[in-house]
Order: structure tokens, then sequence, then C-alpha cells
């Protein structure tokens, strides 16, 4: 890990803050970074001061003025060269996320692999902002829309995607001409420095203006300042409902634009039809991978009574072979949590399942004895509950998989609805009647419905995002970078007459 770091110019004490170019010590508190994987402090920083984030905003928006003005394909060459330097930095990088958050080293390096895949994004749609004409009822009149950058978009990111969540926004709003302030979340500084340094030199030799990748280490206050900001007129916050709902009241009260990605609960309804042999991996994939940390994680699953028993025992069989340990070794399926709050949060959760009349079809464990150190790790369980007890309806952050039953499709769509949240949800069934059904607007009310695969794993040319609790934003492909700018009609008047529209006559 030392040449890791040293390769990625992170020191035991690093800078908390940057413009891109320059970095210094914040003159806030000092932030230590532990690894859950072996409970070791890997190095600290010192977190924002209100001036020091006055500075960077400063930084941003003067930068803004220079950006705003390089043409976007330019700005797309740029965003293609940074691609290049986060495929150089790959196998690093994702050492350093699997290390630093826990998440197995294959997803690790799949986290950079979504950087660099939004990158060639960004790149071709550098070139495709695209307006629509119309056709005006005016003689000799032209109408047209257009799109201009916003200026200084904030980006808040989560524990669970220290990377990833960061480039699907920045790197869209740098090729709208957007400038970005990344505050990463407390519990994964490091993997956020580490991406400013990947970059640094090409914002370097491309003489990008000073402070159009800034970043502020720092905890809730950093937040608080971003959301209630005036000089941001974006931000994005990826994290808790409870996060997004204060950071969504804070920028709209000053009418100000929020992009949100919270929490999901997300279930795959499992047919009578279904391919088992797809189905199972697909399952426990979506239910422990990443510890069951992603905002799609597969955490209900609602089962036809007609093979309700046989998926119960397949998958009580695949849990009995998952091997939990060290993210970095690649023979383990299943790393730790990020912190021992969080496996405080996974034994409350237990704890409510019994309460509430659970029964386990695979036990829960908090893991101890040798490579068990940090105390993070626990073992992926399995309950049996009815869908509408109060612990269903709520996201923990841990790998625990909900076992309901259901007889009729629209009975199990109702319970997959029967939630706060609204990410993502999948079916399995090979009958063409259950899926379209499923897909329909009666279907799943989700931003993300998919048929024969998980929850999870989405790739980064869809948009990304869901409804209700979960906020209603969308990042990533597809039109999502239209947030990040700002629309303007046009209409144009060639002629020698002045007509007015809806035919109104005014003549003086
Ligand atoms: C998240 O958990 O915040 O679809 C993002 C997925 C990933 C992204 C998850 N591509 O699971």
């Amino acid at each position: 890990m030392e040449a890791i770091l040293k390769k990625l110019n992170i020191q035991s004490q690093s800078p908390g803050l940057s413009t891109g170019q320059q970095s210094w010590e914040g003159r806030g508190p000092l932030l230590e970074s532990y690894s859950p994987v072996d409970g070791q402090r890997i190095a600290s920083v010192h977190e924002a001061s209100r001036e020091d984030y006055d500075r960077v905003i400063q930084k941003a928006q003067e930068a803004y003025q220079a950006w705003r003005q390089v043409p976007a394909p330019k700005r797309g060459e740029i965003v293609r060269q940074m691609g290049e330097r986060f495929r150089a930095y790959k196998t690093e990088l994702g050492t350093l996320v699997s290390y630093e958050m826990g998440k197995s080293l294959q997803e690790g390096l799949g986290e950079v692999q979504e950087i660099i895949d939004i990158c060639d994004f960004a790149v071709g749609l550098s070139r495709q902002l695209y307006g629509l004409t119309m056709h005006s009822e005016r003689p000799s009149h032209r109408m047209y829309e257009q799109w201009h950058p916003l200026g200084v978009v904030g980006i808040i990111s989560a524990f669970n995607f220290p990377v990833a969540v960061w480039s699907w926004n920045a790197m869209l709003a740098w090729v709208c001409g957007d400038v970005c302030v990344w505050k990463p979340s407390e519990k994964t500084p490091l993997t956020a420095l580490a991406c400013q340094q990947v970059i640094r030199e090409v914002l370097e030799s491309n003489e990008v203006p000073e402070g159009v990748s800034c970043l502020i280490t720092g905890g809730r206050s950093v937040g608080e300042w971003l959301a209630n900001d005036v000089r941001v007129p974006l931000v994005s916050a990826t994290g808790s409902t409870r996060m997004g709902k204060a950071v969504a009241e804070a920028v709209g009260r000053r009418l100000g634009r929020s992009l949100l990605e919270l929490g999901g609960n997300n279930a795959i309804i499992v047919a009578p039809s279904a391919d088992l042999e797809v189905a199972i991996p697909a399952i426990v994939f979506g239910a422990v991978g990443t510890a069951g940390q992603r905002c799609t994680s597969t955490r209900r699953l609602i089962v036809h009574a007609s093979i309700y028993d046989e998926v119960k025992e397949r998958l009580s069989k695949a849990y009995g072979q998952l091997r939990i340990g060290d993210p970095l070794d690649e023979h383990q399926h299943v790393g730790p949590l990020i912190d021992t709050t969080a496996v405080e949060s996974y034994q409350a959760t237990v704890a409510e399942i019994e309460q509430s009349g659970g029964y386990f079809v695979v036990a829960p464990r908090v893991l101890d004895g040798p490579g068990y150190e940090s105390g993070c790790y626990v073992a992926p369980c399995i309950a049996e509950v009815a869908p509408t007890a109060a612990i269903v309806q709520h996201e923990t952050f841990a790998p625990i998989l909900y076992l309901i039953r259901y007889e009729t499709l629209e009975e199990a769509i109702a319970i997959q609805n029967g939630v706060p949240q609204g990410l993502s949800s999948a079916i399995f069934t090979l009958n063409v009647r259950e899926s379209e059904l499923f897909l329909s607007q009666v279907g799943s009310d989700c931003g993300i419905a998919n048929v024969n695969i998980g929850t999870s794993g989405a790739e980064i040319g869809g948009a990304f995002g869901g409804e209700k609790e979960t906020g209603g934003g969308r990042e990533s492909g597809s039109d999502a970078w239209k947030v990040y700018m700002r629309r303007q009609t046009n209409t144009i008047n060639y002629g020698t007459a002045l007509p007015l529209a809806q035919g109104i006559k005014f003549e003086v």
C-alpha cells in the first residue's frame, strides 16, 4: 500500500483543499482516514475552515469566467486526456478505493472503469450539446434554443462510490462549461485527493484555469455551506434521504437547483418461469456485493409461492459458500462495512427484525478473530419478514436481504412499489406478459427497472437515479447533462415588420 500511496502522491498528512493546480492544508479539524479492511490509519487531512471554503469558491468563480469561453469540444479534449490518466492509474486508484472504502478489488477497479467510461461518454457529448429549433408562428422569424453553462457546481459524494459518482458529475459538468467544487465523504477523503492528483498534470499541461477542479474535504458543515451558497447554482448530492432533504430544503430556499441521488430499497421479483441459473447469482451479487452498501443493492426479494422454497434453499446454499474477508484478496466475495458505526446499524436492524417477528433463513453475525481485527466485517444474512414491517421500509446499508412470498404479479408489484424509495428494481421471468406489465406505467415505479438482470451494476450510458425519496435526480448518461446547463430560448426577427405572437395587434 505504501508504494501505491506514494504513486498517488498521498502523504501521511495531506492537504485537504485543492483548486486543481494548488493545494493546501485546511484550517479546520484534522480528519483521519482509517481502512475498514485492517483498521489501520492510512493518512490524515486538515478539513476546510469557512475562510478556506470561501477562498476555493472565489477561485472557482474566477475560473468559470474563462472556462465557459473555451469551446465545448476543447473542454472535451481535456476530459479525454483525463480519461487517459485514469487508464494509466487504474490499478493504483482501484486498489486505494478498495483499501479505503472496503469494496472488493474487482469492484474498486470497476469503479475506476466507470470514470474512464464517463470520460469517453463526455468527450462525445462535448460535440452533442444539442438544442432544438422550432418553427415560429410569425413570418420571417426564427426560433431555437441553446444551452449555456451554469457556473459553479457543488458535488457532495458518498463513501460507497467514492470516485465514480464524482466523475459522473464532474466530467459532464466540465464539458458543459461548468467548474466543480467537490466535497467527498469524510469517510473516504484520500481517494478524492488521489483523483485530484491523477488529473493535475492534465490541468497544468493544458493551462486549464486554476479552480476548474476544486476539492474541499470536511464534514456536514461544508455540505451546508454549499447548499446555502448563492454562488453555487447547482448542488449535486448523493447520500442518505435525510441528508438529501436538508440539501433540497436549503437549495430550494434560495431557488437554486439540486440533483439528488438518495436512498434505495430495491427489490427483485422472481416469477414462476424465472431461469434460476441466472437469477440466483444476480440476487447474491445484488445483495452481498459491496457488502450491501450500494444505493442499488438488492434489499428485498419477492418470490412466487410456487418456487419460494426452492429459491430459499438455493440461496441458503449460495450464502453458505460466501467467503468473507480482506477485499484485496480476490478469493473473497464480501469485504467489510465502512466502519463500526455501520456495524452497529446492522446489529440494530437485526434486533428490529427479531422484534417484528422475522425469522433468519441465513443467520446474521459480526465476525471476529484473525483477519477481522477492524471490527467491520459482518455475515450477509437473509430474513423472512412481513413486507409491511416498519424495518422493511427502511434502507439499512448492510448485506441484509428480506425474503417475501407472493401469489399474483399485481401483488408483487404492489409490494415492490410499497416503500418510500424508488431507485432500482428487477424482475426475473421468461413470460413476456409479466415483463411488459412490470415495465409498464402500472408496473415498477422506480427510476431503473430491469428484466433478467439484478438491481445493481448499472452502465454509465443510461440516466441513473430514482423517484420518490430517492430524490428524482438523474446523473450520468442519456440527457442527464441538461441539468448542468441553462436553456435559453431565442427568437430572431429578420423581417421588416413586427408581428406579435398570438396575433395581437398593437399599433402606435
Ligand atoms: C451508488 O450506489 O451510489 O449501478 C451508485 C450501480 C453502480 C452505481 C451505484 N453503477 O450499482
